[in-house]
């Protein structure tokens, strides 16, 4: 009431009293949204203490009670990268600095596929802005840093009750030198299906405008019409279009003959003529082996001299170094690896092992071994943190039954925890042998997100009903297959290479509609201003990147609205205390932002009181507070 007073008091409005302390102090006026978020905070962690982790976790396993060490960093500007040859010179400038470069580019997935790999994308943006001026400051030779896209968008609501978008903003602002990469599913944005296409193009220029600068695009069949939608709308944002081929099979086997070294020659031809800056191959289930490399960028750098050509792959059966080593030595201009310490199985290859093999030699990458280390450090004990969602949990190596399977990594990963969390010991064997199967009904499709989860859910239907390949396909006009599988017959995931098998398809659609050409084409556009009007009529502080999360996943954004408005920047704590809350007596801080901390500390847990409800107290900033909390456990 007093600062109401003020603000009312008409001398005050019409600046005839001296507000120069006021207005150098506008934090003054911030007294009741902190004391609210601190309340907010103290409920979530009050919340944790009594009923366990808000997220859910694959494996009962404590974080480490050892928190990483961030090295030195100097105070002064980072120095200049290859986002500054973006920013000066645009997309095509960049693609020839790219082209026109010596020595083997890295691309750094640390941030994005490798936590999507081993640590079921729950790594959260608190770890990653903790080590971000390191990377810009030791890193700023790198091609890129993949921090964005793939599961990392929904992962974020869904589990972590934080916004990406912020990620993206709070990394931009601690790196500004090193251009940004993320995974587009080309026209299923970040998601799992089609999006109306102006859905498509706004979330590329909303993402370019939070900071994102090069767009890889793939599309889960390589079909075409989709690629070129997604390759469009990251284009017209302004953004690097990397267009990714999703490579299959072998092209070295001559006994696989239908994703041959012509169907990728041929395709890349497509992506070129579209325009896209840089080429990718995406081998996401790490079967590109040494040989077929060399065969496959030695064909594409001869076909197409000027385009920088850069190399995905998961490193599952653990060839990864050797393959990515091959592909440089073919003419391969960028590959991808992740920090040491969070490389191998169905992560990326270790970057110090391609630096290391590298150094000295033409394809020499610049990076420091030392710096490398310094960032393993950092991500080995931070890892530890991530304890409960820690693939290594139950997976104890690579394997490379990937060639027969021909599983991605992350899926791969994912797969192996169910199978673990079934208690049967020979499961995941099973299901990796059905997935193949699977993929042989389907007519050998590409798989990755999403028609890798159509395989799998095929794969899982024939584990759980007992069902051979054989079997499938006689009875396939009886069986009561799963919605995705026969959505996918429908035509709504696009069209695969070679058409859909027969007589499967027929079998299984019967009667039902079938899409013709690009399914999002016939979608009708999405309505932003009702979307916008929808949100603003629930929640007083949306911003255009809210109304572009709450397009993507509706449910899940509101979701996290909900969760935030109850719990507050749960962002703001350590992933300790996100995960279990303080033990008792534990002192500690929580920076709600810069210069705005609160000083907690965990006093004591109640007994069960008759409502099923303990009383939690804690100190904050030096007053007793309780709140009572249900105990739901
Ligand atoms: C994703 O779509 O998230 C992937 O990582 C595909 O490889
Ligand atoms: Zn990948």
């Amino acid at each position: 009431p007093f600062l109401q007073n003020v603000l009312n008091n008409h001398q005050f409005l019409h600046g005839t009293v001296d507000t120069q302390f006021i207005d150098e102090n506008p934090d003054l006026f911030n007294l009741r949204p902190v004391q609210n978020r601190a309340q907010k905070l103290l409920h979530y962690l009050g919340h944790v203490m009594v009923n366990g982790p808000t997220t859910p976790i694959p494996v009962k396993a404590k974080p480490s009670s050892v928190d990483p060490v961030v090295p030195p960093v100097p105070i002064s500007e980072p120095p200049p990268g290859f986002r500054d040859i973006l920013l000066r010179e645009g997309p095509e400038g960049f693609a020839k600095a790219v082209r026109n470069h010596r020595g083997l580019l890295l691309m750094d997935t640390t941030f994005r596929d490798a936590h999507q790999s081993l640590l079921a994308t729950r790594v959260r943006t608190h770890d990653l802005k903790k080590i971000s001026p390191f990377v810009s400051h030791n890193f700023s030779n790198l091609f890129s840093l993949e921090n964005w896209g793939g599961a990392t968008f929904d992962v974020a609501m869904r589990f972590l009750y934080e916004c990406p978008w912020r990620r993206l903003q709070e990394l931009r602002e601690l790196i500004p030198n090193i251009p940004f990469q993320m995974l587009l599913r080309g026209a299923n944005a970040v998601g799992y299906t089609n999006y109306p296409d102006n859905a498509v193009f706004k979330f590329c220029e909303v993402a370019k405008e939070n900071g994102m600068d090069i767009f890889r695009v793939f599309d889960s069949l390589n079909y075409l019409p989709n690629m070129i939608l997604g390759m469009e709308a990251a284009g017209q944002a302004g953004g690097v279009v990397e267009a990714a081929i999703s490579y299959t099979g072998d092209v070295a086997d001559p006994s696989r003959t239908k994703y041959t070294l012509d169907y990728y020659v041929n395709l890349s031809e497509e992506l070129v003529k579209a325009g896209t800056h840089i080429l990718c191959i995406k081998d996401m289930a790490g079967l590109l082996k040494p040989k077929a490399s060399d065969m496959l960028i030695r064909a594409l750098r001869d076909k197409f001299p000027d385009i920088p050509i850069h190399v995905h792959t998961h490193d599952t059966a653990g060839a990864g170094v050797a393959s990515m080593l091959a592909c440089a030595e073919a003419g391969a201009d960028i590959v991808d690896v992740a920090v040491d310490s969070m490389s191998g199985m169905t992560s990326q290859p270790s970057m110090g092992a391609i630096v290391a093999c590298a150094k000295g030699t033409s394809l020499d990458t610049g990076i420091q071994m030392e710096k490398v280390f310094d960032y393993s450090e950092y991500w080995e004990v931070a890892r530890g943190l991530y304890a409960a969602f820690d693939c290594t949990a139950t997976m104890k190596s690579g394997n490379a039954d990937v060639y027969e399977n021909e599983i991605p990594g992350g899926q791969y990963t994912n797969l192996h925890f169910q199978a673990h969390s079934m208690g049967l010991g020979n499961k995941f064997k099973e299901v990796k042998k059905a997935y193949a199967e699977a993929n042989k009904i389907l007519g050998d499709v590409i798989k990755v997100t999403p028609s890798s989860k159509i395989v799998g859910d095929l794969a899982q239907f024939m584990v759980h009903n007992g069902l051979s390949r054989e079997q499938v396909e006689t009875m396939a006009d009886e069986l009561s297959f799963p919605l995705s599988v026969v959505e996918y017959l429908q035509g709504y995931v696009g069209i695969p290479y070679g058409g859909f098998p027969e007589p499967l398809q027929s079998k299984v659609l019967k009667d039902l509609p079938r899409i013709e050409g690009r399914p999002g084409a016939t979608l009708p556009s999405m309505d932003f201003a009702k979307l916008e009007d929808g949100l603003r009529s629930k929640y007083d502080d949306i911003t255009p990147e809210d109304i572009m999360s709450a397009a993507m996943y509706p449910k899940v954004f509101e979701e996290y609205k909900e969760f935030s408005t109850q719990f507050g920047p749960v962002e703001c704590l350590n992933t300790r205390l996100f995960l279990e809350g303080p033990k008792i007596a534990e002192e500690f801080e929580v920076e709600l932002e810069r210069g705005k901390t609160l000083h907690i500390k965990a006093l004591a847990l109640g007994d069960l009181n008759k409502a099923g409800q303990r009383e939690v107290f804690f100190e904050l900033n030096g007053q007793l507070r309780s709140l009572l909390v249900k105990d739901t456990q």
